[in-house]
């Protein structure tokens, strides 16, 4: 069970993030109140597809993207962030590595914080802190403008598991509560293919540190260097990944099909 301001949320099942794509420019351009009712009604279908979590970001982070000031994350972020939880009752998670934009975020109705950086940006710490509200602190080696250049570790598990266990240390030492941390092993975050499917195999030693552990695979380039599919052609190897990180004990898998995730994970269920 994790607990965010009055809502909660049961993790003996596993539950599904839905990914909201709120892209560069897709607000500040002519189309906005288009974009913007789009982005709602596919909230809306995630969440009847069974999502208890929408994550919101407003950078990208894929591998090369460009950097967004405070101002443009914001501006993406907020109204969104504000539109959902006024009409659905759903957990809202932001996508940032910034202090303002975490705050900012959480007042206007964020639940958790998602940070592809674990907090290590200026001020995160502390303002997650005060927030008071659920953390997800992925682990990326290097940053992602030269993260897919060649990563190299000695031993991904053994080393994942010490940034796990320095970045739980920071976050306590900062105030933030036990209950609130989540870890996740940032598939595609500085990782070769072999990296990433080594990940999946041991994913179970994560959660053994006693925290739940959240697994984002959903379209990723290690289901292209395996199988030579574009994005939209990797579902079966998402859900195939899904299934394995699940029987693995993640809790969280982030997705951008929930509905196909939530069908794999019931069958999966059906069976414990
Ligand atoms: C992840 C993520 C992305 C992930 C967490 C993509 C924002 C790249 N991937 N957050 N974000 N875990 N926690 O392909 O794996 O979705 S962006």
């Amino acid at each position: 069970m994790i607990k965010s301001k009055d809502k909660t949320l049961d993790l003996t099942t596993p539950q599904v993030m839905g990914i909201l794509n709120v892209t560069p420019d897709s607000f500040s351009d002519g189309g906005h109140f288009l974009k913007f009712d789009h982005a709602l009604k596919q909230v809306e279908s995630m969440i009847n597809d069974g999502a208890s979590i929408i994550d919101i970001g407003g950078e990208s982070t894929r591998p090369g993207a460009q950097l967004v000031t405070i101002e443009q994350e914001l501006e993406r972020v907020v109204p969104m962030i504000e539109a959902i939880n006024s009409r659905f009752d759903c957990w809202i998670s932001i996508d940032t590595s910034k202090a303002k934009v975490m705050t900012a975020a959480v007042s206007a109705g964020a639940d958790l914080i998602n940070d592809v950086r674990a907090l290590q940006e200026p001020g995160a710490l502390v303002a997650a802190a005060l927030l008071n509200v659920p953390v997800c602190l992925m682990h990326m080696q290097g940053k992602p403008s030269s993260m897919q250049n060649s990563p190299e570790y000695d031993d991904i598990i053994v080393q994942i598991n010490e940034f796990f266990k320095q970045r739980i240390n920071a976050c306590l030492q900062a105030g933030i509560q036990q209950a609130h941390i989540i870890l996740d092993p940032g598939f595609g975050f500085g990782k070769t293919m072999e990296h990433n499917f080594k990940l999946i195999k041991h994913l179970k030693s994560f959660s053994k540190l006693g925290y739940p552990v959240l697994a984002g695979l959903s379209r990723k380039s290690m289901f292209d260097h395996l199988l030579s599919r574009e994005p939209n052609q990797r579902l079966a190897a998402s859900l195939a990944g899904a299934i394995l990180c699940v029987q693995q004990g993640a809790k969280i898998i982030r997705v951008h099909d929930v509905k196909e995730t939530v069908d794999v994970i019931k069958v999966l269920q059906a069976t414990q």
